[in-house]
């Protein structure tokens, strides 16, 4: 049986800065409604959680001169982000990061990045997500900020966004791996062969299936050698098709099934490197019931090792 981290500590970071549809703020609240915290207790994961921390409004602002949008508060979210990250990270507790919108991201993942690169830890970032937010300043056709945290932790970002790890870039483009694509830019296609992305699109997932995509995704994160390893997933919520899960801003048909992710996640799960984790894009306001937070956490419940067979610890 793997042996886990069981010490996780929820990060509410209640922001939709990034975004130009309102409601992501209301993630962090609609995962507690649903019952994080207890699954993952029940699951022998020892769960505190911090709350919502505090930070800039939505000006709900035009694009700026570099036609970016909420650069300033989108930074100080981030800011906000990375401290927390890194604090819980210090504390060796496992940082469940609940968005918000995407560009917090960056700031977690920069903290992840500085506690790697301090610990002599080899960074995997898994990224699953219909969109592949790789675009730059210069490239966005939105100017929001949630299309660009891969491109700023490349380096290619905002600047202010890019250092937050002490270092730019904060990581190498070879530690990404992208699952679930269907919705990507043509900057984004140029971006995704500059820097050379690992990306499993949902062509990839159909041709292949989940299983060989995970394989593939996960090689190397088993057995030794992998112990010094830090794997952060990223889950952008509108991976999931909208069929099973309508609340997020920017939907995508053709998603990734029920059946498709709780693999996705179990597979994850099997490795047992998952060391921080982020959930992003939940909109509550265009869900319906809480559908969608609930499945969340039912994924989340077989990504900290829930299985069918095999007893809980
Ligand atoms: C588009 C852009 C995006 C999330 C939408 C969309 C980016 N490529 N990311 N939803 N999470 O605006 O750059
Ligand atoms: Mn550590
Ligand atoms: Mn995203
Ligand atoms: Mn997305």
């Amino acid at each position: 049986h793997n042996k886990r981290l069981t010490q996780a500590t929820l990060i509410g970071l209640p922001t939709d800065v990034g975004a130009s549809r309102l409601g992501a703020a209301m993630g962090p609240d609609a995962l507690r409604v649903a019952q994080l915290g207890p699954a993952l207790e029940r699951l022998g994961v020892r769960v505190h959680d911090l709350g919502n921390l505090a930070g800039p409004a939505n000006p709900r602002g035009a694009r700026d001169m570099d036609g970016l949008r909420n650069l300033a508060e989108c930074l100080r979210w981030n800011q906000i982000a990375h401290d927390a990250v890194l604090q819980v990270l210090e504390q060796n507790r496992l940082p469940i990061l609940l968005g918000g919108d995407h560009t917090l991201a960056t700031g977690s993942i920069s903290a992840i990045a500085r506690h790697c690169r301090a610990a002599g830890k080899q960074l995997r970032v898994l990224w699953l997500d219909a969109h592949s937010d790789c675009n730059t300043p210069a490239s966005s056709p939105t100017g929001n900020l949630h299309g660009m945290p891969v491109s700023s932790l490349c380096g290619l970002g905002p600047k202010e966004l890019a250092s937050l790890s002490g270092s730019i870039p904060a990581l190498p483009a070879s530690a990404f791996c992208q699952i679930g694509l269907r919705s990507v830019d043509e900057s984004e296609k140029h971006m995704i062969r500059e820097l050379n992305l690992e990306v499993y699109d949902m062509r990839a997932i159909d041709e292949l299936g989940m299983r060989e995509v995970m394989r593939r995704a996960l090689a190397g994160l088993f057995g030794p050698g992998s112990e010094d390893i830090h794997l952060h997933l990223s889950f952008d919520v509108d991976f999931l098709d909208p069929d099973i899960a309508p609340g997020t801003g920017t939907p995508v048909r053709g998603g990734p099934t029920y059946r498709e992710a709780q693999l996705c996640m179990e597979m994850i799960a099997d490795t047992g490197r998952l060391a921080s984790l982020d959930i992003v894009e939940l909109n509550p306001a265009l869900d319906m019931r809480n559908q969608t937070a609930e499945l969340v956490v039912d994924l989340v419940q077989s990504l900290f090792g829930q299985s069918t067979l095999m007893r809980t610890p």
